[in-house]
């Protein structure tokens, strides 16, 4: 058996991490082989709900769950941690402008951003589920010097699987003969997802999709996924969402599929003409637990245009935040 890792989640009480700490623990994100301990982070109001998760969990008697930590301490929570999902983020309130929504969040994630840089494994890995996420990725990964830029990340995975079924179920096909689909950019209604790589049982999947739908519905549909699920559900999607951050870490940690890759929020080289140092989604490849870029695509002039909107608006959010980034 493996030693086991230690796993932060943070926002451990809410509806996003009921669903993901059942799968850490049963070793859907890390492997069957993988012991984990979970390292829970909340806010003092919510340790009581968070102690009810841990006897759901201690219940669920899981093979691989060798412990559990329960805090309101970023200092604890992130101690010696080799991977943390950051969940937890302050959602937008009546009357709050998206500048005091990036302002809130700053405060928090640079907390975060602080304690992993005291207190966690250098080689931690770590994905920004709360929003807005590109930017929570970037204010944790600036105060955190001490760790390499290119293990904070952002999700925009629910984006990529969301962008696989739509193209499925217009095709007739199966999303397990879909690959190469790509999410450019923000975790937000200007993220750009492109099927212009993908392909469908080898095959160019743009060609067998009208130009009108792909513009006109695919497009928009995937952007603005996450709203009709509020409208529909009355509350954010959730179970979908947990199911990405768990892909996002397996793949990073374990590989992407030979032939395919995925979309993640990471660092940016400057590859394709984005700013260096923003946390954009780009087409990576994992190995050996570490991403790579995609590189060498050709870019159409409509897919430039998509692209550089959606770092404009990456470029906004970090300008706004500037004057709290160390
Ligand atoms: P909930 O409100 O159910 O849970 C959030 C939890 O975070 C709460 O229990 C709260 O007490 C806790 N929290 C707040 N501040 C904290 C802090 N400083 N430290 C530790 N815990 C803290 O929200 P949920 O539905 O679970 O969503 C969580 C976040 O994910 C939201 O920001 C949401 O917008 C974001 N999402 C991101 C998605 C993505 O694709 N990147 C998709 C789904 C989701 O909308």
């Amino acid at each position: 058996m493996k030693q086991p890792v230690r796993v932060v989640v943070t926002g451990a009480a809410g509806q996003i991490s009921y669903s993901l700490l059942f799968r850490i623990a049963a070793g859907e994100m890390l492997g069957s082989d993988q012991p984990v301990i979970l390292q829970m982070l909340e806010i003092t109001p919510a340790l009581e709900a968070l102690k009810g998760v841990a006897m759901e969990l201690d219940d669920c008697a899981f093979p691989l769950l060798h412990g559990m930590v329960i805090t309101d301490d970023p200092n604890v929570a992130y101690k010696d941690a080799d991977f943390a999902l950051l969940v937890g983020a302050r959602p937008r309130g009546p009357g709050m402008e998206r500048k005091d929504l990036l302002e809130a969040n700053a405060a928090i994630f640079s907390v975060q951003g602080k304690a992993i840089n005291e207190h966690a494994s250098r080689d931690i890995k770590v994905l920004v589920v709360g929003n807005p996420a590109n930017t929570n990725a970037l204010i944790a990964q600036r105060n955190a010097p001490d760790i390499n830029p290119r293990q904070f990340t952002a999700m925009t995975r629910l984006d990529h699987n969301r962008a696989l079924t739509q193209l499925a179920q217009k095709t007739g096909s199966s999303i397990n003969d879909i690959t190469k689909m790509t999410i450019w950019g923000n975790h937000s209604s200007t993220q750009y997802p492109d099927i212009s790589k993908a392909l469908i049982s080898g095959e160019a999947a743009e060609p067998k999709v009208e130009q009108d739908w792909y513009r006109n519905e695919f497009i928009p549909v995937v952007q603005q996924r996450g709203a009709a699920i509020i409208k529909a559900r009355g509350a954010s999607s959730a179970a979908s969402a947990a199911n990405a951050a768990i892909f996002h870490m397996r793949d990073w940690a374990l590989g992407t599929a030979e032939g395919d890759w995925a979309s993640m929020g990471v660092y940016s080289d400057g590859s394709y003409g984005i700013a260096e140092g923003l946390i954009y989604s780009f087409p990576c490849v994992c190995k050996n637990g570490d991403w790579e870029i995609v590189q060498g695509l050709e870019i159409s002039d409509f897919s430039s245009e998509k692209m550089k909107a959606t770092e404009t608006e990456l470029a906004e959010e970090r300008d706004a935040v500037a004057h709290l980034l160390p």
